[in-house]
């Protein structure tokens, strides 16, 4: 049985991976300024930066990603699509991170000074970007399936993802779902996705926070914390994810992509952007 480890034995190895990594000056000033609450990243698992994106910024996104194809992660066999045109089957469709990569304003908000010093501070280190993400979740299905299910990320021993939604997300529309102060918890250390009862027996219903909120809105969350995205039942949700951690996920496949003339911290994109 997988098991994660408990929490003096990941804060060792957390100890021992910030040792290794570079001390870095960030980029100042780079992108909008925000505020962040991170002792309620630390203590909560998750805080919220408000409405980030203007309906106009996210327009202008959704414009540069229209001729980009998706792809089903759980169902590879069926191959790549348009977003107008997603097989029946698919609960969720990624975009590439190599397609993303190339747009520069999602890299603004993955590299926005704010939130490196923010995440930087949460970590304890200097934050690389392990993950660069966007994805719809689609209506209309029976159950369930991967990371519509409660469970923990355990990518590394410390780490945490920004979301920005860009699409509105109500109760219907498969808002993300958080089972506050998790991220903490030494309960439930079983690697698995969990039922609903599961998590309400141990952490209680009123832990459960559903993000339900309007488009352009973002929040920082520690997905080591128990959480998963709703099943929407009404519209299909688009969200665009940034993952900061400690070292590279050891599952994922880089391949960095040229990006001219960025000013980007190199140590901080060197995952996704060649130097
Ligand atoms: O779709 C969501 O809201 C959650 C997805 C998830 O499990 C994750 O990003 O780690
Ligand atoms: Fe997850």
């Amino acid at each position: 049985m997988r098991m994660i480890r408990a929490k003096k034995i990941r804060e060792f190895f957390v100890q021992k991976a910030i040792k290794k990594i570079p001390k870095i000056d960030l980029p100042k000033n780079n992108g909008k300024s925000v505020s962040i609450n991170k002792n309620e990243l630390t203590e909560k698992g998750y805080t919220e930066l408000g409405l980030f994106l203007s309906s106009d910024e996210i327009d202008n996104i959704l414009q540069k990603m229209a001729s980009f194809k998706c792809f089903d992660p759980f169902r590879k066999e069926l191959g790549e699509f348009r977003s107008n045109e997603i097989p029946k089957q698919v609960h969720v469709a990624n975009y590439k991170r190599k397609d993303i990569s190339v747009v520069k304003e999602l890299l603004d908000i993955a590299n926005n000074s704010d939130i490196l010093i923010a995440v930087r501070d949460f970590l304890g280190a200097t934050p690389t970007i392990t993950n660069i993400n966007m994805w719809w979740s689609i209506p209309g299905k029976e159950e369930a399936e991967q990371a519509q299910l409660f469970h923990r990320d355990v990518d590394d021993y410390k780490f945490c993802k920004l979301f920005v939604y860009l699409t509105d997300v109500k109760m219907e529309d498969g808002p993300h779902v958080y089972v506050e102060g998790t991220s903490s918890s030494p309960k439930l250390r079983k690697i698995k996705r969990y039922i609903d009862k599961e998590i309400i027996d141990v952490f209680g219903e009123k832990a459960i926070k559903y993000f339900v909120k309007p488009k352009g809105s973002a929040f920082l969350v520690d997905t080591y914390g128990f959480h998963k995205g709703l099943l929407p039942k009404q519209n299909k949700r688009l969200l665009f994810q940034v993952q900061y951690s400690l070292n590279p996920i050891g599952i994922e496949n880089y391949e960095p992509i040229v990006f001219e003339n960025h000013n980007y911290n190199k140590y901080v994109n060197r995952l996704i952007l060649k130097t």
